[in-house]
């Protein structure tokens, strides 16, 4: 499954940069939107497209013969002539402009062709002397607009979403991990924490012998550039710009080499300072014994600081614990402790006082109750979507299509009604998984929703999700929130942040007092796993569970291959320190039921 995401959305990936380029270039609008088409459906085409003859390749909603051809011509050669043919008539300048997020290829080929402005940084300093005053298209509204992007841009200072930087990384494990004298492969870092973005992918191996696994990573048909060449690191950048740092530990010292570069810093420093104490050094090499240091009453700061800087770093004599993350955890007197909670965010006061929470997994989700069919803009029909989740093993599935009041969806109850008799027909009917019939409402101004009472009576379930007036006052968004919460038929608040990470911050409000009324009405908050969203994020999530709200890890997926992102939501979830209790769809069916009803008869 995981590979047939990567096949998919490589081609994807590709078409949707060709039809970039022939927009920057000025090439035939229609034929740009048409590669833009063919690259969504390929992205959400639930078979490996790698594998599809010709035949089943033009049967792709939008594959016409052409961009059949340069589909196949990709899967056999790794590129696409006439691609790269139009890269190069792009100044590299204007790629990084179009990085910007609000600024589309147009305006920066525009900006380059007319103010030579070939770099973010010269963008900035233009806008701020004024330069683009007399350019055509572009009033104080755009300059407006380019400058709040660039300052998204700044923020997420270079850093990739989850699921990008999975890819790069499941990758890289299974080529390595296939190599002989590999013992252990996987990544570390903060993907392994699995924080909301990550900067650069950790790949850790044990082996006897180092050289091998780093001259293959640099081997590798996704490495671009050689950063450092080395026995003990390598660093790679691949073509998609994604630094990889790997790194060969001996056996013998895994656990450690594992926990330290899992991180996160902060949590090391605890982890360091705990062992100090011990009258013991941890490195990522083991723990050691301090020579002329008893193993207890080595407290103070100065026999702190002398430990730590012990000279003799990674070589002094045997280590008493280094074999297994266990083993280490368990020296300093510690539980193991799952990385998602290694922030230095409370979990070392838990683990040696109230115990740690047992965190909520994938395994745990019972079903998803945010998704889309394309009756609305998902990609895959109904029956499809039904089918995969039931592939998944849930035991229910909410359908949820956008409300009437999102225009652009043409919903309408007659489109509602007809989805909710097919939704019937087919319960069951996927391996017994239960069918429920939801939708996604959308919160007006004022808090309302989209159907009357008698009509929402009908759904099973519904999500209520903000996305329009994003930019109501603080006072006015709390009070919109908290109404659609003492909504009697709504039942989960959908992203309710509605940020995009490093393209749109969140709404304002007074979280919570919105939190609160989740907690007093029994309306559960999700936690929406699509990468750009993770929404709920993990700190709020902390402080909505303080505040008594439930919770519903949900994918919101357009695509049969979006029921996959799950993980970054239960990950999320887990940097929250969720439990299956706290989680909505972990619940048997007739719990869950009970709570969707709030109260109601
Ligand atoms: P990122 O890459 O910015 O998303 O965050 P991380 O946490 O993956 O950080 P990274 O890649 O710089 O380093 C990986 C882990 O190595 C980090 O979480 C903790 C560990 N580490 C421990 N001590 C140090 C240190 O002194 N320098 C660095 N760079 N890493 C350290
Ligand atoms: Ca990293
Ligand atoms: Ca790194
Ligand atoms: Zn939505």
């Amino acid at each position: 499954m995981v590979r047939v995401v990567r096949r998919n959305e490589e081609v994807e990936a590709v078409l949707q940069e060709y039809a970039d380029l022939i927009a920057i270039t000025r090439g035939d609008a229609f034929k740009a939107r048409a590669y833009e088409k063919a690259a969504r459906a390929v992205g959400g085409c639930a078979r490996d497209v790698s594998r599809l003859s010709e035949e089943e390749l033009l049967g792709i909603p939008g594959v016409g013969k052409s961009i059949a051809g340069k589909v196949t011509e990709y899967l056999r050669t790794g590129t696409v002539g006439v691609v790269e043919e139009r890269r190069a008539m792009i100044p590299a300048g204007v790629r990084e402009l179009i990085t910007i997020p609000t600024l589309g290829p147009k305006k920066a080929m525009a900006l380059y062709e007319d103010l030579s402005i070939s770099s973010v940084d010269e963008l900035a300093e233009a806008i701020r002397r004024e330069r683009l005053r007399g350019l055509k298209g572009f009033g104080p509204k755009t300059e407006e607009n380019i400058l709040h992007g660039i300052a998204l841009l700044r923020q997420a200072g270079g850093r990739i979403d989850l699921h990008t930087a999975m890819a790069v990384a499941e990758e890289v494990v299974a080529e390595l991990s296939a190599l002989t004298g590999c013992e252990n492969c996987v990544y570390a870092g903060s993907l392994r924490r699995m924080r909301e973005t990550v900067g650069d992918v950790d790949i850790l191996v044990a082996a006897r012998a180092s050289r091998p696994f780093m001259d293959a990573l640099t081997a590798l048909p996704a490495t671009a550039e050689v950063i450092a060449h080395g026995g003990k690191k390598t660093s790679i950048r691949t073509v998609k710009g994604i630094q990889v740092d790997l790194r060969v530990l001996p056996p013998h010292s895994w656990g450690a080499g594992l926990q330290y570069f899992t991180g996160s810093k902060a949590h090391n420093i605890r982890t360091r300072t705990m062992a100090v104490r011990h009258g013991l050094k941890l490195s990522e090499y083991g723990i050691f014994e301090v020579p002329g240091k008893g193993t207890k009453g080595t407290k103070g700061t100065k026999s702190a600081k002398g430990a730590a800087s012990g000279k003799a770093a990674g070589a002094e004599g045997r280590p008493v614990a280094s074999r297994t993350e266990d083993e280490v955890y368990a020296r300093l007197g510690l539980p193991w402790i799952p990385p998602t909670l290694r922030e230095d965010r409370g979990e070392i006061e838990a683990a040696l006082g109230d115990g740690l929470p047992e965190l909520v997994t994938e395994d745990d989700v019972r079903g998803d109750l945010h998704t889309h069919t394309d009756l609305t803009d998902g990609l895959a029909p109904l029956e499809e979507m039904a089918e995969a989740a039931a592939a998944r093993g849930y035991a229910y599935y909410a359908v949820t299509d956008h409300a009437p009041d999102l225009y652009m969806e043409q919903m309408t109850d007659e489109k509602a009604l007809a989805q909710r008799r097919r939704v019937r027909e087919l319960d069951g009917a996927y391996h017994g998984m239960r069918l429920l019939h939801g939708t996604e409402l959308n919160i007006g101004p004022d808090g309302d929703v989209d159907w009357p009472a008698d009509f929402l009576d009908g759904f099973d379930i519904r999500v209520a999700s903000i996305h329009s007036h994003f930019a109501l006052g603080r006072a006015a968004m709390t009070k919109r929130l908290v109404r659609a919460c003492e909504n009697p038929y709504v039942n989960v608040i959908g992203h309710p942040t509605t940020r995009l990470i490093g393209r749109r911050p969140g709404v304002d409000a007074d979280w919570d007092a919105v939190y609160a009324a989740c907690a007093r009405t029994g309306t559960a908050l999700e936690v929406n796993a699509q990468p750009d969203r993770l929404d709920l994020r993990d700190e709020d999530i902390t402080r909505a569970k303080e505040l008594g709200a439930k919770f519903a890890i949900d994918t919101d997926a357009h695509s049969v291959l979006h029921l996959a992102f799950l993980r970054y939501g239960v990950g999320t979830a887990q940097r929250g320190w969720l439990t299956k209790d706290d989680v909505i769809n972990t619940w048997p069916l007739t719990r869950l039921k009970r709570f969707l009803r709030k109260g109601r008869r």
